[in-house]
């Protein structure tokens, strides 16, 4: 162990546990790597700086010629702003080129995510494996028609529901041929409002396949081709579509089909889920086909049996990321952490094997894994690490339960071998995840009305005031969790809806905000009547990053409901991602502004060095699709912009007035009355 250590003699600076995290656990842990000598990640953020001349988006490094940097004067830009790259390129060239970029590769993590789930799918429809099955059959003829899928047959004169196996063959295809199909455009755009859809028909931004939308983001984006900011904008928002009314949507509906949907359910969040006497093993990434696997084989009364005979009480699985808000808005296991928890939850030494998929997986796990008995395991073919002590098994799901077993059998095995001191933080917190559309339909309209009106009916009489979409990641540059929770609370307490997703949702989780009794201790009292009327939490976990999709539909069914607009922009609602790091944020930003919704974001936004530019996006995107982005870094100013917004809306859709009365106190209503 002492070799893999840091040599803390050579001075690396150090982060302050207290300034780099509000979670004590986090802390708690930070202060142990310290302890060990081992580096994490708040340690790096605070040795090494950020490029100040990438943060303003204008490094641009597609060529040989460069990387050609083009920083803002620090007077600004005084008269013509003649900056160039060596071909010529301008500012506004380069940060939109990066920029699309960003939009491309989030679009493709996305997608390439929900590309694997439509070929289990295939292979499921094809009867090529036995180990998944279709759970959730009402769900697949829901989206059936989406695809042009018949779910009935007429027979005999009589309409029958059609047999379900045809029906899941004809969907797989349909959808497997949607990253590639040569013609048309892609089908789930049906899905969003028609004057949206007609905004997208206008721009010509609707996306013809997956697959082409990113090819030609690279293509346009390659030295000497496309040299119109607005231009690569506009690509950039056909490729972003394909993603969130495409790939991504489409990973979420066919997880759904396989796995089942979502219901809320309870569970608990933190490290403290890690348990000293039993068998833990952390899954980690973004693709639920194996974790769904290792959820089924850690239950198995066989390897239970197995890890009894090796002393352990039982098996703990845990997740981080967006596999855990998978296997915990299905089966209710719970998150060990966000993000910028995956090297600590191995640094409890309680960590018998780390299992990873794709994306947002560091490097560094090796490292710290090396100073540990944890096993770490990768199983995709795309994302290998060169360090020799990760172990790769490969997953493949046509024996996919057999690849399971083996990984659960070698977490247990190794459960004699801790070699440190297990300390695991005790702070835990009990939390309801697992909405979705249909729950909110049904917590909030009931199924004796069967839709929104309910939400919308007390959106209108100004209970809740608006709703907002907050999600995403940790950021090292940032606080841990401090924005995402301080912005919450600051929405909550002023009566708005928080729906969030990934990170967000879990560091919610972690911060005891996703339970029916918070509305009695952060909400303002119109959403804290609500909450408390129908019991949900005035926080709604929904569950990973692809599945920022089902708040686009819900915000869909929120329009269709009436009462509110005809469009997703006419909504007096907003998104966040507080805490963003990963360019899939981006790609998610650009399908929120360009489906209508006004996002903010925390940290900075890579444009400050192309004032034109940012301005494009953020002033003038709102003239096209009706949504625009900004950028705050301060928590409580964040929240007040997407308040500002919410109540712009309020008063466009002339329901400013029903909220002034709701807001009334008692001695307002008394003074009335009187
Ligand atoms: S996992 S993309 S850090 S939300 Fe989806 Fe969290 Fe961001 Fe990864």
């Amino acid at each position: 162990m002492a070799e893999e250590k840091v040599k803390k003699e050579k001075g690396p600076k150090l982060a302050d546990p207290n300034k780099v995290s509000i979670c004590p656990a986090t802390q708690e842990m930070i202060e142990r790597s310290h302890a060990l000598g081992i580096e994490t990640v708040f340690d790096r953020a605070a040795t090494m700086k950020p490029c100040a001349i990438g943060m303003q988006g204008t490094c641009c490094k597609i060529c040989a010629m460069g990387p050609c940097r083009l920083p803002l004067p620090k007077k600004g830009i005084e008269g013509k702003d003649d900056r160039k790259g060596l071909c010529g390129a301008t500012a506004n060239t380069i940060a939109a080129r990066n920029f699309a970029r960003m939009v491309a590769a989030g679009t493709a993590a996305h997608s390439d995510h929900g590309r694997s789930v439509a070929e289990v799918f295939l292979s499921v429809a094809r009867k090529e494996t036995e180990d998944y099955k279709i759970k959730d059959p009402v769900r697949l003829r829901q989206i059936a028609p989406h695809f042009g899928v018949d779910t009935t047959i007429e027979k005999d004169g009589e309409v029958k529901d059609r047999n379900l196996d045809e029906i899941a063959l004809e969907v797989a295809e349909k959808a497997w041929a949607e990253w590639g199909k040569p013609e048309g455009t892609l089908l789930y755009l049906d899905r969003a409002p028609e004057p949206l859809q007609e905004k997208w028909k206008k721009m010509g931004v609707m996306p013809r396949n997956i697959d082409r939308e990113v090819v030609e983001i690279m293509h346009r984006t390659t030295m000497g081709v496309d040299q119109d900011y607005k231009n690569i904008i506009k690509q950039s928002t056909r490729c972003s579509l394909a993603d969130g009314w495409g790939g991504a949507m489409m990973a979420t509906d066919l997880q759904d089909v396989m796995f089942g949907s979502p219901s809320p359910l309870q569970s608990e969040a933190n490290m403290g889920i890690m348990k000293e006497d039993h068998v833990n093993i952390i899954v980690h990434g973004h693709e639920p086909v194996l974790s769904e696997m290792i959820v089924a084989a850690s239950q198995s009364p066989e390897l239970l049996e197995y890890a009894s005979s090796k002393g352990a009480k039982g098996i703990q699985l845990g997740g981080i990321c967006c596999t855990a808000n998978e296997i915990l808005q299905r089966h209710g296991v719970p998150p060990a952490g966000t993000f910028l928890q995956q090297e600590l939850a191995i640094i409890t030494g309680a960590c018998d094997a780390m299992v990873v998929d794709v994306q947002c997986v560091f490097q560094n796990l090796a490292n710290v894994a090396k100073c540990f008995h944890t096993k770490l395991i990768t199983t995709h073919p795309i994302a290998k690490m060169e360090q020799n002590n990760v172990i790769h098994i490969e997953f493949d799901e046509h024996h996919a339960m057999e690849d399971a077993i083996k990984i659960v059998r070698m977490a247990i095995d190794n459960f004699e071998n801790r070699s440190a001191d297990v300390v695991i933080p005790p702070y835990k917190e009990t939390q309801i995840a697992g909405f979705g559309v249909e729950s909110i339909e049904y917590h909030l309209g009931g199924t004796f009305r069967g839709s929104y009106y309910t939400l919308n009916d007390n959106i209108i009489n100004g209970r809740i005031r608006g709703v907002a979409g907050v999600v995403g990641c940790n950021n090292a540059r940032t606080k841990h969790n401090e924005e995402h929770i301080t912005i919450i609370k600051e929405l909550i307490k002023n009566d708005v809806l928080v729906l969030t997703t990934g990170c967000s949702a879990i560091a919610c989780g972690t911060h005891g905000l996703l339970t029916p009794e918070t509305a009695a201790v952060y909400c303002g009292p119109g959403l804290a009547e609500v909450c408390e009327t129908v019991g949900i939490p005035p926080v709604l976990h929904l569950g990973s990053c692809v599945d920022n999709t089902r708040i686009l539909l819900a915000a869909t069914e929120v329009v269709k409901a009436g009462g509110l607009g005809n469009d997703l922009c006419d909504l007096p609602a907003a998104g966040s991602a507080p805490e963003w790091m990963s360019e899939k944020a981006i790609a998610i930003g650009q399908y929120f502004v360009s489906s209508g919704v006004y996002t903010v974001f925390g940290y900075h936004m890579p444009l400050d060095g192309a004032p034109e530019l940012k301005s494009y996006l953020y002033e003038e995107m709102e003239k096209i699709y009706g949504g625009k982005w900004d950028c705050e870094p301060d928590p409580v100013k964040h929240a007040h912009k997407m308040i500002a917004h919410i109540d712009k809306k309020r008063k466009e859709l002339g329901i400013d007035k029903a909220r002034e009365r709701v807001l009334m106190d008692m001695a307002d209503r008394q003074a009335l009355e009187a």
